[in-house]
């Protein structure tokens, strides 16, 4: 029986078919989930682009939910929560895959990061997280799982990802915080931990391209992940045969994380 088949979740964070979002919900919907989705609102009623990109990924699998949602608007949480209530019941799982800083902000320094860009950049890419998961855990089915989108960034210093390495901190704190207060009602929290991809929210990070040949020649597979690599790790940590993990951040970057140097082939470049 495919391993989703009866569960439903939410994904919220698709913005195009290169979304990580939209990775993981490609193998969801192979393993038979029935999913809701948000999209950002779109600021032109008359042109609803984001609305048109996502409908025209999920319809085909059958969407029943798929609504704005701004995760800085408690109002925009509480609407979707309460239509998947309607939709759904009850949810087996939720995936958290949203992350913003402002330009001239994300372009670092950190220490010239401004208070207005820093509480926007904290609020959306953190916060909105916890705020999740305090709507969630009222009607999710016993084994629920929630799941958040991270980088190596957030553990150690990666130069160019600046202030984003600060909220991904942040919301891995937030993973094992959550995990600790909802473990004894059945929930799991986790966060999966990815490799570089190119997708719309990476191209604002500088020396992206950099940072996949880096990893090319670093990492000890000697090569980058695939979306496809990435969407079945995410599948795994939101389904039952995680069972017994939670409050973890599983890499999925082809062992970069653990080299604490270049391999000597590279030193020698
Ligand atoms: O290399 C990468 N791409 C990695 C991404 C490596 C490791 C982790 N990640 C993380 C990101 O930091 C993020 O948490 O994965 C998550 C998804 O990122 P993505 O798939 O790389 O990027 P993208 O396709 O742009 O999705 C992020 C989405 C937004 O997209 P845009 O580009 O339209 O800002 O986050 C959503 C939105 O759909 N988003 C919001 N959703 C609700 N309310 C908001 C908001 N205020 N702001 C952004």
């Amino acid at each position: 029986m495919p391993v989703f088949q009866g569960k439903s979740g939410l994904v919220f964070g698709i913005a195009n078919e290169r979304s990580i979002a939209w990775a993981i919900t490609e193998q969801l919907a192979a393993e038979g989930a029935d999913i809701g989705f948000t999209h950002l609102p779109d600021k032109d009623p008359e042109r609803p682009k984001a609305e048109k990109r996502l409908r025209k990924l999920v319809e085909p699998l059958g969407a029943k939910l798929v609504m704005p949602c701004d995760v800085q608007r408690d109002e925009d949480l509480d609407a979707v929560f309460s239509a998947a209530r309607e939709t759904y019941g009850r949810l087996d799982f939720v995936l958290h895959s949203i992350a913003y800083a402002p330009l001239d902000d994300l372009q670092g320094p950190v220490y010239a990061c401004s208070r207005a860009g820093f509480q926007l950049s904290m609020e959306i890419s953190a916060y909105s997280l916890i705020a999740l998961a305090g709507r969630a855990r009222a009607m999710m089915n016993p084994g629920g799982s929630i799941l958040a989108m991270t980088y190596l960034g957030g553990e150690t210093v990666v130069p160019g990802y600046n202030i984003m390495g600060v909220c991904k901190a942040a919301l891995e704190s937030a993973v094992k915080y959550l995990a600790h207060e909802l473990g004894p009602e059945g929930f799991r929290v986790n966060a999966v931990s990815a490799g570089p991809l190119k997708t719309l929210a990476a191209s604002a990070v500088g020396d992206f391209s950099k940072m996949m040949k880096l990893y090319e020649s670093f990492s000890p597979l000697r090569r980058n992940v695939t979306p496809e690599e990435v969407g079945r790790a995410g599948m795994y940590l939101l389904s039952d045969a995680a069972a017994a993990i939670t409050g973890e951040v599983l890499h999925v970057d082809c062992g970069y994380h653990v080299m604490g140097a270049p391999p000597l082939e590279a030193q020698a470049e």
